[in-house]
């Protein structure tokens, strides 16, 4: 079954079966090679019980958790979850007490200024959970302005993504419609309202222009499934804001469990949204060798059609992948 594959493992296939010279495949599977030794590296972070855990597990799988949990030495309350080429840091915010919020404080800044063995900074992106069944967001906002966004680095607006959880908690439960697992007209209104608030605290308090989302990581008792809102929309989200070479390093490991992307606001069409994402990776490093072509080698720069048609095949393989991904029909 396609979505069982590894996306990787189904493009080296689509060039292995092409009828294309060795030499040529030979460069491409090199090139592929290249992609997949890209590193992401992303920050989840926010207040205790914000959702940071069911959110990793929603977007990566329910083991994930599990998974190199082992913490890193010097930052001893960050985890780690290191998932091949995808690095999740799972970090505390604020709200533990004065003492841990210090702590806390300082394993995120000098978390956001490491740098990699090439000297660039070491976390690609921050995201930002927020409790949505919170009113006061006060201790969130003392972190993003005063904790994570002095330290972003340049390209400040490019790195931090805020997401506000439990939707269906946003009035205690009241508005939420559990059978279809969306908000009622007057919830959905509360909960834009709140994102654009949002979205002006940090902009009056960084200068950053943020675009908050809201989704619903799922709560989860014994024996029920998790059954996530908006989750379609956050990866969306987390792929729009992701440097195109590592964009197929985080499909890789997203959750295969199609349940976890069914319910969504409808205000876009996410599914094609991603896959138009990695169309437009493919297309663009084929015609104009940039930003991928570089990772790859300089392969696509050597030109001709059947190349071309090779990657065209790889992209369709990517979107064949996405649609047996999201589609609970597949198999
Ligand atoms: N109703 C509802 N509950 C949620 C949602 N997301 C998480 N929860 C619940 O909130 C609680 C805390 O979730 P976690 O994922 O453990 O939160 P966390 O941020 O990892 O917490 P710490 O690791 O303790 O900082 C759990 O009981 C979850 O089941 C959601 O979208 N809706
Ligand atoms: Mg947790």
């Amino acid at each position: 079954m396609m979505a069982n594959k590894r996306i990787f493992e189904e493009m080296k296939e689509q060039i292995i079966n092409s009828n294309l010279p060795e030499s040529e495949k030979i460069k491409l599977l090199n090139g592929l090679n290249h992609l997949e030794g890209e590193k992401m590296n992303i920050m989840i972070t926010g207040a205790t019980g914000s959702g940071k855990s069911s959110t990793i597990n929603a977007l990566f799988g329910k083991d994930v958790a599990k998974v190199g949990e082992g913490a890193d030495p010097e930052t001893m309350d960050i985890k780690k979850y290191d998932l091949d080429n995808l690095i999740l840091w799972d970090s505390p915010g604020l709200g533990d007490g004065k003492e841990k919020d210090i702590s806390h404080a300082k394993n995120i800044t000098d978390k956001l200024l490491e740098t990699d063995e090439d000297s660039n900074l070491l976390i690609d992106l921050v995201i930002v959970i927020l409790d949505g069944s919170s009113r006061d967001l006060g201790t969130s906002y003392q972190l993003i302005n005063n904790v994570i966004a002095p330290v972003l680095g340049e390209n400040k607006e490019k790195r931090l993504l805020i997401a506000i959880n439990k939707a269906d908690m946003a009035k205690s439960g009241r508005h939420w419609d559990f059978t279809r697992n969306k908000p009622d007209e007057k919830l959905k209104a509360f909960l834009d309202e709140k994102a654009e608030s949002v979205r002006k605290r940090i902009k009056e308090g960084t200068g950053i222009e943020t675009h908050p989302i809201y989704y619903s990581a799922g709560y989860k008792e014994d024996g029920e499934e998790q059954r996530p809102y908006n989750l379609i929309k956050l990866l969306d989200y987390i792929v729009s804001y992701t440097p195109e070479k590592k964009r197929l390093v985080i499909t890789d490991r997203m959750n295969r469990d199609t349940e976890m992307w069914k319910d969504d606001d409808g205000l876009k069409d996410y599914r094609k949204s991603i896959t138009d994402k990695f169309s437009e990776t493919f297309s663009n490093s084929v015609s104009t060798g940039v930003d991928i072509g570089g990772a790859i080698g300089g392969i696509f720069s050597s030109g001709g059609e059947a190349v071309g048609r090779v990657i065209g095949g790889a992209a369709g393989a990517v979107v064949g992948f996405f649609g047996g991904l999201f589609n609970s029909f597949f198999g």
